[in-house]
């Protein structure tokens, strides 16, 4: 199974000029194939080592903030979000109150929106992320606590929603609170993910060459069973 890691079809470009993010996608996409995307840790890694460079570069993240832009998702990553296999409280969720809730309390087992920043208990395995770790007896019960499931409007250059993230702060999740709506990574901090205003202009990353989703599918699907099969050993 090790041909997950060993295929790559594609090779990151650091380019060391100072650009608008919209600038930078239209020299990547003129170029190259696109701004830099990532779907998985090893991409991280390959990314940080296209350059020696520690300074804070584009990727080809982009948030469109808004309410009807917003999609759901695991905090786990490679955890695939299944719209047909959520379980909301009747009228969840809802933005009580006007106000945008990204993130979800579980209370006997039914899920309800809440804003992020609001203050509960929670439970630990990463945040519980999954229909397999939420159906554990040892959460079953449990009221009013945070689960791994939350909202965002951060998109990748070609459209496509985030199968994996890799954010310095929880705060950049937080949309239309800010015009910080383009992403670096911060290449001396372990290329951790910020957020920026996209007017700023900075060096960037570029791809070239195929992403092969189905293999980034396979290699999901490989680590969220592993995952499940690392939690029936932790029990
Ligand atoms: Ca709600």
């Amino acid at each position: 199974q090790s041909f997950f890691f060993t295929c790559h079809l594609y090779v990151y470009h650091f380019i060391g000029e100072n650009k608008t993010w919209d600038e930078a996608q239209k020299y990547c996409r003129e170029n190259y194939t696109d701004l830099a995307r990532v779907s998985n840790m090893t991409d991280m890694e390959r990314l940080r080592k296209s350059t020696e460079t520690l300074t804070e570069a584009w990727i080809g993240l982009h948030s469109y903030p808004g309410k009807y832009n917003r999609t759901w998702y695991w905090s786990l990553p490679g955890q695939e979000f299944n719209e047909n296999q959520t379980r909301w409280d009747s009228g969840q969720p809802d933005d009580h109150g006007g106000h945008l809730e990204n993130c979800a309390l579980i209370n006997n087992e039914k899920w309800s929106d809440f804003p992020c920043n609001d203050k509960h208990q929670f439970i630990c395995y990463n945040l519980v992320s999954g229909l397999h770790q939420l159906d554990d007896d040892s959460v079953k019960n449990e009221s009013d606590v945070w689960i791994g499931v939350f909202r965002d409007t951060w998109r990748w250059s070609d459209g496509r929603n985030l199968s994996f993230s890799n954010w310095e702060y929880v705060e950049d999740l937080v949309d239309g609170q800010s015009n910080k709506t383009c992403a670096t990574t911060v290449l001396n901090r372990a290329g951790k993910w910020s957020s920026a205003d996209c007017n700023e202009e900075k060096p960037f990353i570029c791809y070239d060459g195929e992403f092969n989703e189905d293999l980034t599918k396979q290699f999901s699907s490989l680590r969220g069973s592993l995952t499940h099969q690392n939690n029936q050993l932790i029990h």
